[in-house]
């Protein structure tokens, strides 16, 4: 921009730089929180112009949204990756036509130095405080628990299950279900009016959510069969958005794990620090926090998201 205005000396060069960003979809309030997140840090009066896409959660889509970013020669390409899988192929085109990569959320399976640097959360960690939570809860209370998993083959969905199971190993927890509600609501509603047409309100004790939408859909079922949520079925989920927190303030979810979609300002300074050719920290964690009925009542109103 500032070549076009034609102003001769003083002023400096400012080039922009081009960025295609390969958003996941539109899943969840944690996704429309990452997604503006990302679009205020990439933005003009940053330096950036930003290419957005956004896949609907299908990974051959989001693979080629990439192919389209590599092809028009963007500068950088961020991705979320939907799924942790199939990702060598075309990071290692991105890496043959000289463009750099950062991760920002979900990790990816691929050898690490296809890509440059990866920020997002621990999604284990995660699975763990919840897992903590319920052995806590329950204690060692026979417990008939059904999970609403995140989508399948993407790594929260894999972290947080491995990490709840290693927190409830030898506890009186039983898993009865556990079926992939997609990170939607619509998808935690349907799975869990199944899981009501066959085990009863009466049959389950506990919700595992690996996200607070798919708890909130979750709560819809409870209701409309007569339920109460939080009470004859409690709930534990993943996220932290304002929905999910102000169901927690209601009684209606347990406990919830904090995960933050706030990453957009460190996605943009590893993109400016790469192409600076600056040494990054291949991966990099955020800090999350769990909240409880009390504590959620205390923080709702100061929260950004
Ligand atoms: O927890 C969920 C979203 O990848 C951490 O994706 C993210 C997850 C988040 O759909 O709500």
């Amino acid at each position: 921009d500032d070549a076009a205005t034609g102003s001769t000396g003083g002023s400096e060069t400012t080039e922009t730089i081009t960025v295609g960003f390969a958003q996941t979809g539109a899943e969840s309030g944690w996704r429309s929180a990452n997604t503006e997140s990302m679009q205020n840090a990439f933005s003009e009066e940053n330096g950036f112009e930003l290419v957005f896409n956004a896949a609907d959660n299908d990974p051959a889509a989001q693979i080629s949204a990439v192919r389209n970013f590599i092809n028009q020669g963007v500068d950088a390409i961020v991705i979320a990756p939907v799924v942790e899988d199939g990702w060598d192929d075309v990071l290692k085109e991105a890496q043959d036509a000289g463009i750099p990569v950062i991760l920002e959320d979900r990790t990816v399976t691929a050898p690490d130095d296809l890509y440059a640097a990866w920020v997002g959360l621990d999604f284990k960690a995660e699975g763990v405080k919840a897992g903590e939570w319920a052995v806590q809860e329950f204690g060692d209370e026979p417990t008939n628990m059904v999970v609403l998993e995140g989508t399948t083959g993407s790594a929260p969905a894999n972290d947080r299950a491995e990490g709840f199971s290693e927190a409830i190993a030898g506890s009186a927890i039983e898993t009865i279900d556990s079926q992939s509600g997609d990170f939607t609501r619509d998808g935690g509603k349907s799975v869990m009016e199944g899981y009501i047409a066959n085990y009863g309100i009466e049959g389950i004790d506990l919700v595992y959510a690996h996200n607070d939408d798919m708890g909130l859909g979750a709560i819809e079922a409870i209701e409309a069969a007569g339920g109460t949520p939080g009470e004859d079925i409690k709930i534990v989920t993943i996220d932290a958005v304002k929905d999910g927190m102000q169901a927690l303030v209601d009684g209606k979810i347990n406990f919830i794990v904090e995960c933050n979609p706030m990453l957009g300002e460190k996605a943009a300074e590893l993109v400016k620090a790469v192409l600076n050719g600056d040494d990054v920290e291949k991966v990099q964690f955020v800090e999350d926090q769990s909240f409880t009925q009390e504590q959620a009542a205390e923080v709702i109103d100061s929260r950004p998201y």
